[in-house]
């Protein structure tokens, strides 16, 4: 068979993202630390504990195998309770540890992208009621200016809220995530209140830092109609796929909020976004299910016969991942892969679902799309929110109680990957041989 490569264009950004408190450890003073103590709340009774123990430094060797697996960028979050441990108190320690390890990747060579806000709230914001209040908008933007004025020297591409979506379901529908609610008023006020803060600090941002370009994080699933014949099936698919995929992006482009029951407009957040941050892990089915107000009137699942990862929430739907970058077109701005990946401990499914993302991502770009890089979730295992520890998404395995790394062949892969700026026959022939044809057909 001819060797062949799926090439890259010159500069495109290959990286990880992590997030503050799924790796570094030792992390008290925010509402998932206390929600991690409350028992049923995680999965098999784990806490996030010393987690990659990044703060007390491991960073260092874990940017090191970063570098060596050919990656050139990160993508890393701020944890908005250290720097302010109390309303009237700012953390000049914590700071400088994010300068170091700002500066510890520059000396890399790895392009940092930096979010504000990765789903943990500092505990004094959670008393005073959280993204319920509208007082986070203006909260949030004190927050943002300190951390950017301290470390814009390293930083010119921020992401403002990772998955506000996420936030929304899991903490406001589902009650999976803190404050465990399931109040649907409740979710329409974090949202709008999430777009309030999110303008406000682009608004910040550019201000502090003329050239920084800033973006928001959305979690893209795509959801098609469980019966493409019944037309409450359609419905509820694209329903559920605007509420859910286009809300915040859609805000961030014309200022408008559109709930299924009232649409609200915010001038400041018309033309809020530099970049649209996509996170892409699979797509599902919905079903109107009349009867299952618990939850909300949808049956979801996934598509038969594809590839499930071993707790089966991710099914291996690389056609899903183009969709997404096909549905980030509308909003007409540079778009990244801040994320895309899949749990798998034993490493069976990752290695080719790196590979089918990566060529859906090359037959994008081929077609002129945007797409300005891509940061796989995760470089190392880490703590996965309500399912602890039960879900690995690293290329290196971690066991958090002797805090030894392994590497998994899929780190080879993806090092392969950046190394060469593209996807090769080579690659998937070592790799992945079982799609070596349908990737590469004679
Ligand atoms: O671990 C999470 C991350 O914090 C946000 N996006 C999805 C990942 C995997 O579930």
């Amino acid at each position: 068979m001819a060797q062949a490569t799926f090439h890259f264009p010159r500069g495109f950004l290959w990286g990880t993202a992590t997030s503050s408190h799924q790796v570094e450890g030792d992390n008290k003073n925010n509402n998932w630390w206390a929600w991690e103590q409350e028992s049923g709340r995680i999965a098999e009774g784990h806490t996030s504990g010393l987690a990659c123990d990044w703060w007390a430094g491991r960073w260092q060797e874990d940017f090191d195998r970063a570098v060596e697996t050919g990656q050139n960028a990160h993508r890393l979050s701020i944890e908005w309770s250290r720097i302010q441990p109390a309303p009237d108190r700012w953390d000049e320690h914590a700071l400088d540890n994010y300068h170091q390890m700002l500066r510890g990747l520059k000396e890399r060579g790895l392009t940092p992208i930096v979010t504000l806000h990765h789903f943990t709230d500092p505990f004094w914001l959670e008393e005073q009621g959280g993204w319920e209040n509208e007082a986070v908008a203006a909260l949030f933007e004190a927050y943002v200016r300190r951390v950017v004025e301290t470390l814009k020297e390293y930083v010119s591409i921020w992401c403002t809220i990772n998955e506000p979506n996420v936030v929304a379901t899991a903490g406001y529908l589902m009650g999976w995530f803190p404050p465990g609610k399931q109040d649907l008023n409740a979710a329409i006020q974090v949202m709008t209140n999430q777009v309030r803060a999110h303008s406000a600090a682009y608004h910040a941002i550019h201000e502090i830092q003329s050239e920084a370009r800033v973006g928001l994080v959305v979690n893209y699933r795509g959801f098609d109609p469980l019966r493409t014949w019944f037309p409450p099936d359609r419905l509820a698919a694209r329903y559920v796929s605007r509420l859910y995929n286009d809300f915040f992006p859609r805000a961030a482009l014309d200022g408008k909020l559109v709930f299924l029951t009232k649409r609200i407009t915010i001038p400041q957040a018309i033309g809020t976004q530099d970049f649209l941050g996509i996170n892409y892990y699979t797509q599902e089915l919905i079903g109107f299910a009349p009867r299952a107000p618990k939850e909300i009137f949808l049956r979801r699942s996934f598509p038969e016969n594809v590839d499930l990862s071993p707790s089966g929430v991710i099914a291996n739907i690389p056609k899903g991942f183009l969709k997404a970058l096909h549905w980030g077109l509308q909003y007409k701005v540079p778009i990244i892969v801040t994320e895309n990946g899949v749990e798998d401990a034993a490493d069976e499914l990752r290695p080719r679902y790196i590979a089918e993302h990566i060529h859906q991502m090359w037959r994008a770009v081929n077609a002129y799309y945007p797409v300005e890089g891509y940061f796989h979730w995760s470089l190392i295992d880490n703590f996965e929110w309500h399912q602890g520890w039960t879900q690995r998404f690293g290329l290196w395995e971690l066991d958090p109680e002797t805090q030894i790394r392994s590497k998994r062949p899929s780190a080879d892969l993806y090092a392969a990957i950046c190394k060469q700026n593209g996807l090769s026959s080579d690659m998937l022939a070592e790799f992945a041989p079982i799609i070596l044809e349908k990737i590469f057909p004679d």
